[in-house]
């Protein structure tokens, strides 16, 4: 087995920086010879990277240093308080061990030498070769993995030279079978932030879920709120979780076989008449189909399977319709777990129908969004050939694309060859599962780049390494994420980048523009691209920088106030 080594790779990284420019070690400021030292506290609202959540915060810079980001209370998401990653997102800018100049390989891949170059030198290679790719083997032989919301300016400079092989882990490595099992039930997905209305919730139920352990910010105030005023906590997890220490009922069922548990749950609903009839016959399909079908799980049948009792299993099932609507079947996050995962999230999706608590308050909430339009471009070329990663739709359900199929791709040269690796903000040698099959596909490529912060496993195997600004040094795209209520929040700079760290719509932009792709970037700089955009939603960009978040106007999210029931299935019913 190859290992990986990432400690030489730390070595050798820092070795070269010694020589390309003099680094001071951690506690570095930034002083241009004309300026006086930066004195006083200023602040500055931003939001944050740590995770996807986008929590909005506001830093504070001290004396010309990064001192503390804490939550802005403008924010929705976060109610002015960040979680404990998100407070520590400030160690980032210092860290001594991250990337700070462009390095190109200077020998075989998996050996890890390397020579600092300028952005120009990097982005010229990396323009050369994507070149290259495109007059032998088609634009679509360049493909990318990309984590993120500062991968969006990539994935539009990839988009206007012709790939539409660009994958995230969102599908087969997070919450794809999740959201595919969502969508075949109700015609939409679990939504990012999940819909869940955990503070209106009389009874949550966590299936594989440890709220507070996975520190979704909003979900774990919520939950603590929710746990403080009493309300009735089921959770089913084989590891006695955090949550789980919290729980009324605890089960601690056999990994691998929630469906037998989910089945049993449905069986006593329907046997015992608790589900809430009205609903269902007003946005339910197949009632009388799914009542035979679930006819046989009862719980003495699941007993065996899960190792969960028949009582527990009866006591639990009604505790949940005692309380419904106000029912919480939290729809969880991860969900790549044991291959039956879309029939499991499938299954969670309709016993939140049955208890009729999707579009209900204290259930699942219909997602709101602000409306930002985008900023004109070119159309994006159409590509010739159907995306690798899901070739002859394999994967008919799937709403997210296949980062392991554009890996098989790689490695098989079918149903074309892949010849580049775009890899931004996603550690492949650790998330993706068998780091031997991502070596194999790695040695069939021309070009390899990884775009990161940190020396990552991954980054050790590129030919070409561009270390990004971390998002306090930075302008990203707006955060306009789905929520109960409307809202736009807008990253900004702190403090500069201590070295030659660029941000990602910096690289993507000007590698658009050595590609040829410049009408893509009509805008000179971030700021005219931001302040286009907030403007043309009727909002004010000077508002936004100095409060860091605009809420739009409420929207109805539950039926009952008037969100529309709409599902985008075949029946167009539940
Ligand atoms: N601290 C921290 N927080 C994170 C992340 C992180 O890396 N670190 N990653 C973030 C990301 S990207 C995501 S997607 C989320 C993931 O967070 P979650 O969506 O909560 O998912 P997991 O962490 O995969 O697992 C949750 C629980 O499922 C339990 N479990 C395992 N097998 C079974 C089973 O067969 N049945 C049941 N019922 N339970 C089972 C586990 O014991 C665990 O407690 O967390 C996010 N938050
Ligand atoms: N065995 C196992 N595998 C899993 C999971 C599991 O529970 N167990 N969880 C799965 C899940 S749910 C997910 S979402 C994936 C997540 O897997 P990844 O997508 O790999 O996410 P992270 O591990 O957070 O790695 C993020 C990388 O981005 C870099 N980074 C951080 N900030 C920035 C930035 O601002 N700019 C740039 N350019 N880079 C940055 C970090 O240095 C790091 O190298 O893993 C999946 N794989
Ligand atoms: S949940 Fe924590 S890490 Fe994630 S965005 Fe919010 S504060 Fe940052
Ligand atoms: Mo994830």
């Amino acid at each position: 087995m190859i290992t990986l080594s990432r400690r030489r790779f730390l070595k050798i990284s820092a070795a070269t920086m010694a020589a390309a420019t003099a680094y001071e070690g951690g506690n570095r400021v930034i002083t241009h010879a004309a300026e006086k030292p930066e004195s006083g506290t200023r602040t500055v609202p931003t939001f944050c990277n740590i995770c996807f959540w986008q929590c909005a915060g506001i830093a504070t810079v001290r004396d010309g240093k990064l001192w503390k980001i804490e939550g802005n209370p403008l924010d929705p998401l976060s109610h002015g308080r960040l979680c404990t990653r998100g407070t520590g997102g400030v160690a980032g800018h210092d860290d001594p061990d991250r990337l700070r100049t462009p390095l190109l390989r200077v020998s075989e891949r998996g050996e890890e030498k390397w020579k600092a170059v300028t952005w120009d030198e990097a982005l010229n290679f990396m323009a050369d070769k994507m070149r290259k790719i495109a007059a032998e083997h088609g634009p679509e032989a360049m493909g990318a993995f990309i984590h993120g919301l500062g991968g969006s300016f990539f994935k539009h400079t990839l988009r206007a030279y012709g790939t539409n092989n660009i994958v995230a882990p969102s599908g087969a490595q997070c919450r794809g079978p999740r959201d595919t099992g969502y969508t075949v039930t109700y015609g939409d997905d679990a939504s990012s932030p999940e819909r869940t209305d955990i503070v209106n919730a009389d009874c949550i139920v966590l299936i594989g879920s440890h709220i507070g352990e996975n520190m979704h910010n909003t979900q774990v105030q919520e939950f603590a709120e929710a746990v403080g005023r009493g309300a009735s906590v089921i959770v089913v997890d084989p590891r006695f979780s955090v949550a789980a220490s919290k729980a009324k009922y605890y089960l601690p069922i056999k990994p691998g076989t929630d469906i037998a548990l989910l089945l049993a749950w449905m069986h006593v609903i329907v046997e015992e008449k608790l589900y809430d009839k009205e609903y269902i016959d007003k946005y339910g399909f197949g009632f009388e189909q799914f009542v035979a079908e679930v006819a046989p799980y009862t719980p003495e049948w699941a007993y065996p399977e899960t190792g969960i009792e028949p009582g527990m299993i009866r006591a639990t099932a009604r505790e949940m319709a005692r309380y419904r609507p106000a029912t919480l079947i939290h729809t969880g996050r991860n969900s790549s777990w044991y291959g039956d995962d879309a029939q499991r999230s499938r299954a969670m999706a309709l016993l939140a129908a049955l208890l009729g608590t999707w579009g209900r308050k204290g259930g699942l909430w219909i997602p709101t969004k602000m409306e930002i339009p985008a900023y004109p471009h070119p159309p994006y070329p159409q590509p010739k050939r159907e995306a690798a990663d899901n070739p002859g739709n394999k994967y008919p359900f799937t709403t997210e694309s296949v980062s392991t199929g554009l890996r098989d791709a790689t490695i098989s040269g079918k149903p074309y060859p892949i010849k580049g690796w775009f890899v931004y903000a996603t550690n492949l040698m650790y998330s993706l599962p068998s780091h031997e099959e991502t070596i194999r596909a790695i040695q069939n490529l021309d070009l390899f780049v990884v775009c990161d912060v940190s020396p990552s496993e991954i980054a050790g195997w590129a030919d070409l390494v561009l270390p990004e600004s971390i998002y306090l040094e930075r302008h990203d795209d707006l955060s306009t994420t789905n929520f109960k209520t409307p809202f736009v929040a807008l990253r900004q700079p702190v403090v500069a980048a201590p070295d030659d760290q660029k941000p990602n719509w910096w690289i993507a932009k000007t590698l658009a523009e050595k590609l040829g792709l410049g009408a893509y970037y009509p805008w000179k700089d971030i700021e005219e691209y931001l302040e286009y955009r907030v403007r043309a939603a009727g909002l004010s960009y000077g508002q936004l920088k100095r409060d860091g978040v605009i809420l739009g106007a409420p929207k109805p999210v539950y039926y009952e106030d008037g969100a529309p029931a709409v599902f985008d299935t075949p029946s167009k019913k539940i």
